[in-house]
């Protein structure tokens, strides 16, 4: 078959939901296109990290400490599965990851914004995990199949996170004026960029329509990030705290709420190496893989010396 047909043959088994395979022919955009988004998804995950981890000393008790450690140990596995599945397209880990340490490949928005208070905590959870799985829901559908699966053990996870982060607001909701002060503070810092993880609006999304057609991504930039807003408005109303949207109001004949301009000045700014924490966070990434250096020799000489053994 020449490649047309090849080409054919491989979007007739997308359009019949037959999932694609790394052994299966496959268009090299579409591997690229794969390859470009699960390794983003991974580095998000393990950058994803580092704001939460910056509380896991400050929990104000043992419980949430555990659970806090839970999460974001469970993130750490997220990004291993994440890593596996890009690595079945040929393509190995250490050139992933440079590619993220030099800058080249991007990762979420989201986690280049300070975390400043507990509260903090509490909006990551409910916010930044509740918007990725809006998102990793419709993953768990994917045409790829390492991709597909990977997704659904992590949209299990990410289920627990969100209701983990959304507690955290409740009780602080419940709590002191000041305390409530702190979950109102954190719903205004976190909100937009929330909303920026979704990435940019259907008219502008570079990958959205190709990514479509393939079945990589089974549902729009915009319809997500609307889907996201209707069930956060009301958690926010029985939370008693303030979306900061003063254009945010439900629309009667679309079924829906229609909201304020987002900043795309900033969102284009944060992904390109420009938010608050790019910097802090890739120097932390660079200082966590140097100083691995050791265990990943050590690793690979023991797996070498298996290699010989059985010889
Ligand atoms: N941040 O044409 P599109 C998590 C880039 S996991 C940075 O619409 P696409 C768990 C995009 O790469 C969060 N860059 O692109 C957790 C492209 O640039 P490129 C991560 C973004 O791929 C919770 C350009 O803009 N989730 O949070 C962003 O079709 C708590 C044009 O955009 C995933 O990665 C962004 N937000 O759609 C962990 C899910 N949005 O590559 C720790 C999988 C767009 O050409 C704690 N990914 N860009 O240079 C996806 O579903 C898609 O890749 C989208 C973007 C929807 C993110």
């Amino acid at each position: 078959m020449n490649e047309i047909q090849l080409e054919e043959q491989f979007q007739q088994k997308v359009d019949a939901e037959i999932k694609i395979e790394p052994k299966d022919w496959m268009p090299d955009k579409y591997r690229q296109t794969l390859i470009r988004q699960i390794s983003q998804h991974a580095h998000s995950e393990i950058v994803g990290m580092l704001p939460e981890s910056n509380w896991i000393t400050r929990a104000p008790n043992l419980r949430r400490k555990v659970a806090l450690l839970a999460k974001v140990q469970d993130e750490a596995g997220h990004g291993l599965y994440l890593y596996s599945a890009a690595e079945t397209l040929q393509i190995d880990r250490q050139t992933l990851v440079e590619q993220l340490l030099d800058g080249t490949a991007k990762y979420s928005n989201i986690f280049n914004y300070p975390t400043l208070t507990w509260a903090d905590i509490g909006a990551i959870g409910w916010l930044v995990d509740g918007a990725a799985i809006m998102n990793q829901v419709m993953l768990q559908r994917t045409s790829y199949g390492p991709y597909s699966r990977a997704m659904v053990r992590i949209c299990k996870e990410e289920s627990f996170h969100q209701r983990q982060g959304y507690e955290i607001m409740i009780t602080l909701c419940n709590g002191t004026v000041e305390q409530k002060e702190m979950a109102q503070d954190a719903l205004t810092r976190w909100w937009w960029p929330s909303l920026m993880m979704f990435g940019p609006s259907d008219k502008d999304s570079v990958h959205s329509s190709q990514s479509m057609k393939w079945k990589i991504k089974r549902e729009s930039n915009d319809f997500l990030r609307q889907d996201f807003i209707t069930r956060t408005v009301e958690q926010t109303k029985h939370l008693g705290i303030t979306i900061p949207d003063p254009n945010l109001k439900w629309n009667e004949q679309k079924q829906e709420y229609d909201f304020g301009e987002i900043d795309w000045e900033e969102f284009k700014n944060v992904i390109s190496g420009n938010g608050p924490c790019n910097a802090e966070r890739m120097k932390a990434r660079r200082e966590a893989h140097e100083n691995g250096k050791w265990v990943r020799e050590a690793a690979m000489a023991y797996a070498e010396k298996r290699k010989q053994k059985a010889v």
